[in-house]
């Protein structure tokens, strides 16, 4: 018999998450509310008490139709003929397990690193239980938090390594709040997850039953961020003729973009996103982030000027605008250079969405190697990989994240995991004034405001517009180095959103 293994729960039945609840009682009500699987988890009670609950519960779900297993106790299974158990790495091994329960007996493992779940795989398990996603209190001792991206990896490998149709389910941290998320990026569009399997967001719910029935609702949706629908490919050629109408689009709709951005760029960032034609707002208040989001624009994330205090406003902003799908920018400034802002880093992203993630190569490479995924021989700082590997590091970056990357320099690469551009346009004065890379950022958020359906094709239009026009400012002859060229800019900006608007789109021959 097939599994639904969508909504798995898993009991506990410590006071700190049961409270004064009646575990069986509650249980009926998350089955009855939605979960699909229910795993009896008691790590304290004698055997005597386990199978006398187990055996209480066995009859709530055997009438709901949805398997129970036992966690960790064979004899515990066996006793009571319930549907199998989920053995932990210290538990009975696998091979055990199955010879005392039999080939129908649902057999789960946990799987924290890559090793434990191809092992599990080839050993026969029915599913694995992945994870620690996130770090949780229901069970501190958790052996290493891994992340959306370890857990993508280790979807990946299953699916390499002749395991295509292993069940899998991750765990650790999960809740309504980020459920859509961690099933779109630990999956990918090849290997997705079955299921999500959760403790405290059923059992220490007041309302267990309405708490299962919203996650249900939840993981039959897609995340509000997700597009519709965009290109498979994208040409040279559709770029250069979609581009100056998204830019004529976007000056017509005066997208808000709203900078959550360092002291210094305030500014600067305000008259680029003018000039562009996007409505600027500077607001580093996250409680305000939901009436700005509603507006239906774009948000930057710019970590330049970084503080416990501001992170929290970050976070609270980043709810507020995925909770719609409003795109969301990262820029993780200096990303790599104190453990303040690597903690920043893996905070943010674990706490939200990024539709887009964009740094230098020192940044992208601490944004890589910020979730528990193990980079090989990298250390901080300077330029060090040739172009191969950065289009290699951008497009593995994506593709994990489910996002999409830009890794900025003489070369900028971006891509989506699945298409991968290179954009050579720009200017050295670009690097020889303050802000060009958050304003860059600010740039792309206003136009993915507008473009909404191909993110990657709203990312290279906003880097286009930005670097030809540093590049018609720094060649004119009245500019003379980078204090002229700020205001030179600024007027290019201008000109090249009056030239789309006109619907002239020669600008674009530049684009290289
Ligand atoms: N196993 P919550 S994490 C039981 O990583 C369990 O193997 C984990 O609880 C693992 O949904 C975990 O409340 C607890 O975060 C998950
Ligand atoms: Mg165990």
């Amino acid at each position: 018999m097939a599994v639904d293994y969508s909504l798995y729960l898993v009991t506990d039945s410590t006071p700190a998450i049961l409270g004064d609840k009646d575990l069986v009682a509650t249980v009926k009500a998350a089955v009855e509310g939605g979960a699909t699987l229910v795993q009896y988890r008691d790590k304290t009670s004698d055997t005597a008490e386990l199978v006398r609950v187990a055996k209480q519960l066995h009859q709530v779900t055997k009438a709901a139709g949805v398997p129970l297993l036992i966690n960790d106790r064979v004899d515990v299974a066996l006793a009571v003929g319930v549907e199998g158990v989920h053995i932990g790495q210290d538990d009975v091994d696998l091979k055990t397990a199955r010879k005392l329960l039999g080939t129908d007996a649902i057999i789960g493992v946990t799987a924290n690193s890559l090793e434990e779940a191809l092992e599990a795989a080839r050993g026969g398990a029915d599913y694995l239980g992945i994870g620690t996603v996130y770090a949780t209190p229901t069970k501190e001792n958790t052996k290493s938090i891994i992340g959306t991206s370890g857990v993508h990896q280790i979807l990946s490998e299953l699916l390499t390594q002749g395991f295509p149709d292993m069940k899998t389910v991750a765990i650790g941290g999960i809740n309504a709040s980020n459920v859509q998320r961690i099933i779109y990026q630990c999956g990918s569009r090849k290997k997705g997850l079955d299921g999500v399997a959760v403790v405290s967001a059923i059992m220490a719910s007041e309302y267990p039953k309405a708490a299962a029935h919203k996650l249900q609702n939840l993981l039959c949706q897609p995340p509000p961020f997700v597009s519709a629908a965009r290109n498979e490919q994208l040409s040279r050629i559709e770029i250069i003729s979609k581009v100056p109408t998204i830019i004529a689009r976007m000056a017509s709709r005066k997208p808000l973009c709203h900078n959550m951005t360092n002291l210094v760029v305030q500014n600067f960032a305000a008259n680029v996103a003018l000039a562009i034609g996007a409505s600027p707002i500077m607001s580093n208040n996250g409680l305000e982030a939901g009436d700005l989001a509603a507006l239906g624009g774009g948000l930057v994330v710019n970590m330049g000027t970084t503080t416990p205090e501001i992170r929290s406003n970050h976070l609270k902003a980043l709810a507020a605008y995925n909770a719609i799908g409003g795109p969301v920018i990262l820029d993780p400034v200096g990303a790599g250079a104190t453990q303040q802002r690597r903690e920043g880093v893996k905070a943010l992203m674990a706490g939200g969405y990024f539709d887009l993630i964009k740094g230098n190569e020192g940044e992208i490479r601490t944004v890589a190697g910020a979730q528990g995924v193990k980079q090989h021989g990298v250390d901080s700082g300077a330029s060090q990989l040739d172009l191969k590997d950065r289009i290699t590091l951008v497009k593995t970056t994506a593709a994990r994240e489910s996002n999409i990357v830009l890794m900025s320099g003489v070369v900028d690469v971006i891509s989506d995991g699945e298409r991968t551009f290179t954009i050579s346009n720009g200017h050295k004065y670009l690097g020889e004034i303050t802000g060009s890379g958050c304003t860059l950022g600010t740039t792309i958020a206003s136009v993915m405001a507008v473009e909404r359906e191909d993110k990657l094709l709203a990312a290279v239009a906003g880097i286009l517009m930005y670097e030809i026009a540093a590049e018609r400012a720094g060649e004119r002859e009245d500019v003379k180095g980078p204090g002229t060229f700020v205001p030179a800019f600024i007027d290019e900006l201008y000109h090249i959103r009056e030239e789309c608007v006109r619907g002239d789109g020669k600008w674009m021959e530049a684009a290289k």
